[in-house]
């Protein structure tokens, strides 16, 4: 048996001699001095039994020879770390990042909204109301003589109809208006979008769900005149400042007078195209002063409140700003038409 100074010279020479190609063979050595049965834990052991006069000296060597394998596994230890990262798969950090894609808004949400903003700025409150409705509020409240077709089957979706109130889907927003006059204070300036139901043979400029903006204004002393000023506002600010209007009569039981307004085409300017069929005008809405039987059914003095009331189609709205030629787009949600709206911004 060897003594404990060769062997301590021994594993200082081996400790020279160490190498370690891998974390795995840095550990292994670690093992094999350090370990449990490693041959400096051995070392220790035996050293209990030295004798007293030569502790001191077997000590220090001891402690030395510890300090120095220690230090020489943590060396290999950084070596093969390093070793280990040069020999990853290299990665290209300048490789652009898997694409994913942003949603984005509908184009009949994204005019909805240009409309509502429209009318905000001139100073309207927004007010939303049921999709199903009763009677009242959809036809009585708004001056419909009692056989009138839209309160037909063939026009109108009825819910239930064994009641002595049926319910139905709303033909327009008005009905919002309806309620907001009921119950609002006055004056009144509202505008109601919303999606509203008929029962219609869906064709290319008809569908049996589409989106309205309806307004209304109600004070004393509202004229025909404040209405087409507000509305060639809102065409000027909704399709450029250079836009005409004009208004042509027409008729709608909830207003007196009502009238049908165009837009200057702003394809062609005037000059007629296939968008505007050459009359160099586009229809965008209905309108009129509120008749004072639907003033007086919500409860307000015709004597003295007068007001006017528009409604507009938001898909034929959108039609218009982005000559689509088919309503039937906008319902449906052909990936390749909906992306020609997408914006990298919206979310
Ligand atoms: C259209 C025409 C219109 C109204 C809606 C209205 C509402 C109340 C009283 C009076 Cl509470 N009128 N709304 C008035 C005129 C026309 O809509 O072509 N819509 C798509």
């Amino acid at each position: 048996m060897s003594t404990m100074k060769e062997t301590i010279e021994q594993i200082q020479k081996e400790l020279t001699e160490l190498k370690a190609a891998s974390q795995k063979e840095v550990e292994e050595a670690r093992v094999r001095f350090l370990g449990k049965k490693g041959s400096v834990t051995a070392l220790m052991e035996q050293f209990r039994s030295v004798a007293p006069e030569m502790k001191r000296e077997y000590g220090q060597k001891l402690n030395e020879l510890k300090k120095s394998v220690t230090a020489k596994i943590e060396e290999l230890k950084e070596q093969a770390a390093a070793a280990a990262v040069e020999l990853a798969p290299k990665q290209d950090l300048t490789m652009p990042g898997d694409p994913f894609e942003l949603g984005s808004r509908h184009p009949v949400s994204i005019v909805r909204q240009e409309i509502v903003d429209i009318f905000r700025k001139f100073g309207y409150d927004v007010a939303e109301g049921p999709e199903v409705e009763d009677d009242w509020h959809v036809f009585e409240a708004l001056n419909f003589p009692p056989n009138h077709p839209a309160r037909e089957m063939q026009d109108t979706f009825f819910v239930s109809t064994g009641h002595l109130n049926p319910l139905l889907l709303r033909t327009h927003t008005s009905s919002v208006q309806v309620r907001t006059m009921e119950t609002h204070p006055l004056p009144i300036r509202v505008i109601c979008p919303g999606r509203v139901f008929r029962n219609e043979a869906i064709s290319a400029r008809a569908h049996c769900i589409f989106h309205q903006v309806e307004g209304l204004y109600i004070d004393k002393n509202v004229t025909f005149a404040d209405l087409k000023q507000a509305i060639l506002l809102f065409a000027r600010e909704m399709f450029g400042p250079d836009t005409q209007i004009r208004m042509r009569p027409s008729y709608f039981p909830f207003t007196e007078p009502s009238a049908e307004v165009d837009v200057s085409c702003n394809i062609c300017h005037g000059k007629g195209c296939n968008i505007c069929k050459g009359t160099g005008w586009l229809e965008i809405m209905g309108c009129g002063m509120v008749d004072p039987n639907v003033l007086e059914a919500s409860g307000i003095d015709s004597k003295v409140y007068s007001g006017f009331a528009f409604g507009m189609g938001v898909e034929r709205i959108a039609m218009l700003k982005w000559q689509v030629n088919d309503l039937r787009h906008y319902f449906e949600n052909d990936m390749r038409f909906l992306h020609e709206f997408a914006t990298a911004t919206e979310v």
